[in-house]
Formats: C-alpha cells, sequence, structure tokens
C-alpha cells in the first residue's frame, strides 16, 4: 500500500489549512502553494513547506496544473488534495496528477467526467432505481420537439445546461407561450458559460428543500453515507446556512435517500468523499438532482454529528486502504449547524465588502468550531471567493446548536468589512427556520435589510456599554439612525467606518 508522506494542498485560505492540520496529526508533511496576493496567509506560514505559484489571479496561479505538478515532482511529493473550487472537480487535472505517478486525493478522473454533465450524470443514475424529477435524460435540441415534452411534463417547467452549476443556464418556463424566448437564452447562456449548448427539460419543482447527503467509498466497491445535510437557506445559488441533520428527514427518508445516493456513486465506480443532491418537495417526495465530487465547504456539519474526520478519511482511501468505518457502526449524535461569514453587506443586497480585518476576534467555547484562514489585521484579497470563516455551532439538540450559534455569532468581533453575521443571526432567531418550515425560498420570503435593524436594536445593557465606553469620538451612537445597522450591532459600533 502506497504510504502517503508527503501532501500538497492545490488550495489556500481556511480549507488548506483544515487539511493541513489532518495531515499533521496523521505524521504527513505539508506543502502548500500561494499567489502573490497570499503569501503572508495562515496556510503559508502553517506549512512545512510553501511554493508562490505565480501573480494573484487564481488563472496564473491557483489553476496552474502544470506548475503545481512540477513543484510536486521537485519536493518529492506523494499526493495532492485539491479541496474545494479551483482544480478540484478537473477531469483533465485529476489525470494529469494521476499520469505522473501523483496520487489524486479525490475520485477517478471517470468520476469527475460523468458527474460534470448532469445529463451522464442523469444517465448513469438511470441504471438504478433513483427517483429523478419528470424530465429529458438527454439533451433537447428541437424547439417542437422541446415543447412537447414540456406539455407533457406539464408547466412549469425548468430548462437546464448539461454543464450548468450555480444556477448557471437554468430558465423557468411557465407556459408554452414563453418557451422560445426561455430556450434561446438557456442555449446561450450555457454556451457562453461553459462552451457546451446541451439542455435538457424537467418538471420545475417550486418551493424544494435543498438535502444532500455526504458519502464515502473507498477503491474496493465500499460505499457508505454519512446522513444528510439541509442546505435550502441560500440566496442567489450561494449557500449561507447548513446544518444536519435536515429537521425534514425521517428516518425512513434518511434509508431511502441514504441508499440511493449510495446507487449513484456506485452508478460511476465513485471512490472518495463525495456528495449527492436532492430535491424534496412539500409531500417529501425527494428526487436526485446532480453528484458533487469534492469535499463540501460545509463537510465540518457532517463531522460534528458522526464523529468522522472527512479528510482522514479521504487520506485512507487514496491511500489504497478498504474503509474501516462500517455503515451499521454510524449513527446521529447531537446538531450541528454551519453560518457562512462572507465579507459581503447583507443590508445592501450582499454586495461584496473589500477591506481589511481592523478587528477579528473569534468565538470559542463549548460547541464552538471555527473554520477560518484569516488573521487581525489581513486584507481580504479581492481575487477569490469572498469568505472570511466558517462558524460551526453544535450541541445535543437543534435548539442548543441555534442557541449557541446566536451566542457564538454575538461575540464574534470583526470591524473593518460588513459580515453576513447580522444575517445569519437574524436566520436563527427567525421563527420559519426555527420551526423548520423552510425552503430555498427563504431569503427572498422573509429577508428584507429593514429586517436586521429590529434585531439589532439598541437596547438597555447596550447603551449603559455605550455611555461607560470613551470611545464616543466619531459619532454619537445614541442619535444613530435606527437604520444604521453597524451602529446599532453588539458592540460594533465602536468601529463604525464613516
Ligand atoms: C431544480 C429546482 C427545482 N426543480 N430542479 C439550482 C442549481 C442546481 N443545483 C439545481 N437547482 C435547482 N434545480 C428542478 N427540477 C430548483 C433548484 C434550485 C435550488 C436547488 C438547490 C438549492 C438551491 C436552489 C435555489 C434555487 C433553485
Amino acid at each position: 500500500m502506497p504510504r502517503i508522506k508527503k501532501i500538497l494542498i492545490a488550495n489556500r485560505g481556511e480549507i488548506a489549512l483544515r487539511i493541513m492540520r489532518t495531515a499533521r496529526e496523521m505524521g504527513i508533511s505539508t506543502v502548500a502553494i500561494f499567489s502573490e496576493a497570499d503569501r503572508k496567509s495562515l496556510h503559508v506560514r502553517y506549512a512545512d513547506e510553501a511554493v508562490c505559484v505565480g501573480p494573484a489571479p487564481s488563472a496564473e496561479s491557483y489553476l496552474r496544473s502544470d506548475k503545481i505538478i512540477k513543484i510536486c515532482k521537485e519536493l518529492n511529493v506523494d499526493a495532492i488534495h485539491p479541496g474545494y473550487g479551483f482544480l478540484s472537480e478537473n477531469t483533465d487535472f485529476a489525470q494529469k496528477v494521476a499520469d505522473a505517478g501523483i496520487i489524486f486525493i479525490g475520485p477517478s478522473p471517470h468520476a469527475i467526467e460523468i458527474m460534470g454533465s448532469k445529463l451522464a450524470a442523469k444517465q448513469a443514475a438511470g441504471k438504478y432505481n433513483i427517483p429523478m424529477v419528470p424530465g429529458t435524460s438527454t439533451a433537447v435540441t428541437d424547439r417542437t420537439e422541446a415543447k412537447k415534452l414540456a406539455t407533457n411534463i406539464g408547466y412549469p417547467v425548468l430548462i437546464k445546461a448539461s454543464a450548468g452549476g450555480g444556477g448557471k443556464g437554468m430558465r423557468v418556463v411557465n407556459n408554452e407561450q414563453e418557451f422560445d424566448e426561455q430556450m434561446d437564452r438557456a442555449v446561450s447562456e450555457a454556451l457562453s458559460s461553459f462552451g457546451d449548448g446541451a439542455v435538457f427539460i424537467e418538471k420545475y419543482i417550486t418551493s424544494p428543500k435543498h438535502i444532500e447527503i455526504q458519502i464515502l467509498g473507498d477503491q474496493h466497491g465500499n460505499i457508505i453515507h454519512l446522513f444528510e445535510r439541509e442546505c435550502s437557506i441560500q440566496r442567489r445559488h450561494q449557500k449561507v446556512i447548513e446544518e444536519a441533520p435536515s429537521v425534514s428527514v425521517t428516518p425512513e427518508i434518511r434509508e431511502a435517500m441514504g441508499r440511493a445516493a449510495i446507487d449513484v456513486a456506485r452508478s460511476c465506480g465513485y471512490y472518495g468523499a463525495g456528495t449527492v443532491e436532492f430535491i424534496m418537495d412539500e409531500k417529501r417526495n425527494f428526487y436526485f438532482l446532480e453528484m458533487n465530487t469534492r469535499l463540501q465547504v460545509e463537510h465540518p456539519v457532517t463531522e460534528q454529528i458522526t464523529g468522522v474526520d472527512l479528510v482522514r478519511q479521504m487520506i485512507h482511501i487514496a491511500e489504497g486502504y478498504p474503509l474501516t468505518l462500517k455503515q451499521e457502526d454510524l449513527s446521529i449524535k447531537g446538531h450541528a449547524i454551519e453560518a457562512r461569514v462572507y465579507a459581503e453587506d447583507a443590508a445592501n443586497n450582499f454586495l461584496p465588502d473589500v477591506g481589511t480585518l481592523n478587528t477579528y476576534v473569534r468565538p470559542q467555547g463549548n460547541g464552538v468550531r471555527v473554520d477560518d484562514g484569516f488573521e487581525q489585521g489581513m486584507a481580504i484579497p479581492i481575487h477569490y471567493d469572498p469568505m472570511i470563516a466558517k462558524l460551526i455551532t453544535f450541541g445535543a439538540s437543534r435548539e442548543e446548536a441555534i442557541e449557541k450559534m446566536t451566542r457564538a455569532i454575538d461575540e464574534y468581533q470583526i470591524s473593518g468589512v460588513q459580515t453576513t453575521l447580522p444575517f445569519c443571526r437574524f436566520v436563527m432567531k427567525h421563527q420559519v427556520f426555527i420551526n423548520g418550515q423552510f425552503d430555498t425560498n427563504f431569503v427572498n420570503h422573509y429577508f428584507k435589510p429593514e429586517n436586521l435593524t429590529s434585531e439589532y436594536r439598541i437596547d438597555e445593557s447596550i447603551l449603559a456599554a455605550l455611555l461607560s465606553a470613551s470611545l464616543m469620538t466619531t459619532t454619537n451612537p445614541l442619535k444613530a439612525p435606527s437604520t444604521d445597522l453597524q451602529a446599532a450591532t453588539t458592540s460594533k459600533w465602536r468601529e463604525r467606518r464613516l
């Protein structure tokens, strides 16, 4: 069995750091790569060795597969962990790594390729009895033919790009009159975004919950699932809150969904860690959507409820060992919630906010995990994803996890950039979130910028703190307009930018 002694992490930020921590625990040495913008990053300092791969833009640094493979050869690297994003779901990269005699810590190029195409994925899954949304599993090209299919499926329908992702190339069609225009748009968007104009049609599920199953497979055909994650709280296809388990999933549904996820993985000979996405309608019917062939951003909630280190498992699998975990040994213990802390202004349509972390103090204590890659004083680079941190809480029950999240959000001190923390607090306090009756429309239905201020109204204890503080030089918080989010946020008024 090839023992991995040295890993290169082809990524940056919190996920690079998260992977290195497990590698270090396993006695594996680590190589970081970094762009010129990340020279001082925590992931660079944490690594045993670090190599600059180029200028700030990803295309000139983190996406330079040729350079990355060359570094591996020069530094005697045994394996590459791609993290998420960047090269993680790139078939050519996985193949080139294998051709260079380096272990790719992830699935086979074949599995990445199949699941990278929604149509190929549907066709592969079609060999098993996996529930799928009524629709086509081949590309539609002829409009007249397509309209007939849509009428049979029944409006509203969704036109989707086979190569799509993040909602791109996806068009809702409410009736036959709209069909031609929306189909043209979907095809041209698919062509311009992915260079592949193949589209297909599905019944549009108007109020779905987004539920995904974590799976692990080894190179000997064993596949297990690690239950579900509920990811419905998102806006513009960007997840903000994730949790495990889901309030809407019964033990029976969990078992059926887990079995379906394992079959999807089996349909492409999957090994490594992977995630099978489903949507669930109001009647709790669930349908397979697609499979993500990487370690996902939200993997920590699964780690917290199962006690399994997913990165450790990925490394074991890549080394060729059979899974030591058995399905019957796995169980859900407690509840975990993740809040993504983005440098974005939720009060201003989630506009990205650039700047420096003038104050950056993490919450701590029982049931709190923070996965991040920043320190106080660092600037958030504009070149990459604006995620500052993932705040994860876990408790014996969902209520406890929510209470811990609210407390942790209140402890988190960030100034210099606007963040999604106030928005996450709004979600934790919202009755619809608390009772679990939410779907992917939650943000559109319930969130308005004004909501943030009511939760952040100055109360007496804050007034007392304001009066005793000697920092009231820039503005008088007592006169701060009630719409001023920063001014009314617990203690954060002190760092208000003018
Ligand atoms: C759907 C759907 C409703 N009906 N398919 C969004 C991106 C891609 N992963 C698939 N997506 C959807 N597919 C059918 N037939 C609704 C969505 C969808 C969605 C899915 C998961 C999480 C958030 C979402 C937000 C809007 C739409």
